[in-house]
């Protein structure tokens, strides 16, 4: 594990549950034994966001609500890499949502961990679309007046294969679900609930200490997918499920979809120049003698066939 770990120091406030998620990401990575240089954490804006810089493999910090749209093009680039977003709950659910939407309509084999604190936290506090209406957190100066959007729903009903809720300081229990993310093949989502200290004084360690229970202690809660038969059905249970927020909160897997196929996989069957096995990333870019495969001539070809006339230059 200690290989995962950065020298970055971290200004995330002392108790921030983001210190959390980023244990159970480097604690899972190593019991998974991921090669830092084939896996890639990519972020949006926010300071969970910042996670990139305190996990020792690949990452990019981009731009607000945008670290899905780069984890597309990294993961369409090279099929093998295995890529991991981190964004809070306004980067992904606010500013990014026609992302995550689209991430689970194409099923691309991707993860990504909703750091959900109800909050803009960077921004100091403002309410998230996962803030409920009504409520008033300490820098609102009246209560929120939108409805709260649901993760889990909108994931399933947006076509994300693997749903899941944690919660940041059950540390070995989100572990274990973002194993199973990352081992799943196509899109999966984990909404983290994470205790801001500093600005959200509602959701709090306290509040979730006693309301919070894991499906996978029910028995008859079976939330896979074994025949496509099954699908309509087990949805509709997760959805119902992930309405349920008062004085019990289930925390868990909600829906695994194993059956469909992912985008990586359509494409390839669509275009026979786009392969898995040899994806764009790994193709070589020059000659032996250093000149570009791709120049002048090819680029002029190129155009010529599927945009415009290049006339000689
Ligand atoms: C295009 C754009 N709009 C607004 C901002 C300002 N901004 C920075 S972080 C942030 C919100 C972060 O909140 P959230 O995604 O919930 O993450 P948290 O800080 O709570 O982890 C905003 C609005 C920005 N950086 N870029
Ligand atoms: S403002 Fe909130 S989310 Fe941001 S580091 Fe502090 S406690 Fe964490």
């Amino acid at each position: 594990m200690a290989s995962y770990r950065t020298e970055v120091w971290s200004d995330w406030c002392p108790g921030c549950g983001d210190f959390g998620i980023l244990a159970a990401m480097q604690k899972a990575f190593a019991e998974l034994n991921l090669d830092p240089a084939q896996t890639v954490v990519v972020s949006g804006i926010g300071c969970s966001s910042k996670t990139p810089h305190f996990i020792n493999v690949n990452g990019v910090h981009t731009i607000h609500g945008r670290g899905i749209a780069f984890a597309t093009g990294i993961k369409l680039a090279n099929p093998q890499l295995k890529v991991i977003v981190n964004g809070g709950d306004g980067d992904l659910l606010g500013i990014g949502v026609a992302h995550f939407v689209a991430l689970g309509r194409r099923n691309l084999d991707v993860t990504v961990l909703i750091h959900n604190n109800k909050v803009y936290g960077l921004t100091k506090g403002q309410a998230s679309p996962t803030l409920r209406r009504g409520e008033k957190v300490k820098s609102l100066p009246v209560p929120n007046l939108q409805d709260a959007v649901n993760p889990i729903a909108l994931a399933i009903a947006s076509g994300y294969t693997f749903v899941a809720r944690a919660y940041s300081l059950w540390v070995d229990h989100l572990k274990e679900i973002l194993k199973a993310a990352i081992n799943h093949k196509g899109s999966a989502v984990i909404d983290v609930l994470q205790p801001c200290v500093t600005y959200n004084d509602i959701y709090t360690a306290e509040f979730y200490k006693d309301r919070l229970y894991k499906l996978e202690d029910d028995p008859s809660w079976d939330p896979i997918v074994r025949d496509p038969s099954e699908d309509e059905e087990k949805k509709a249970a997760a959805i119902k499920k992930a309405e349920e927020w008062g004085t019990r909160i289930p925390v868990g897997v909600f829906y695994v979809n194993p059956l469909k196929d992912t985008y990586e996989e359509r494409l390839a069957q669509r275009n026979p120049s786009y392969s898995i096995d040899n994806p764009p990333a790994l193709q070589p870019i020059s000659r032996e003698d250093g000149s570009p495969i791709v120049g002048p001539d090819e680029f002029r070809k190129i155009f010529k066939r599927f945009i415009v006339n290049v006339k000689k230059l």
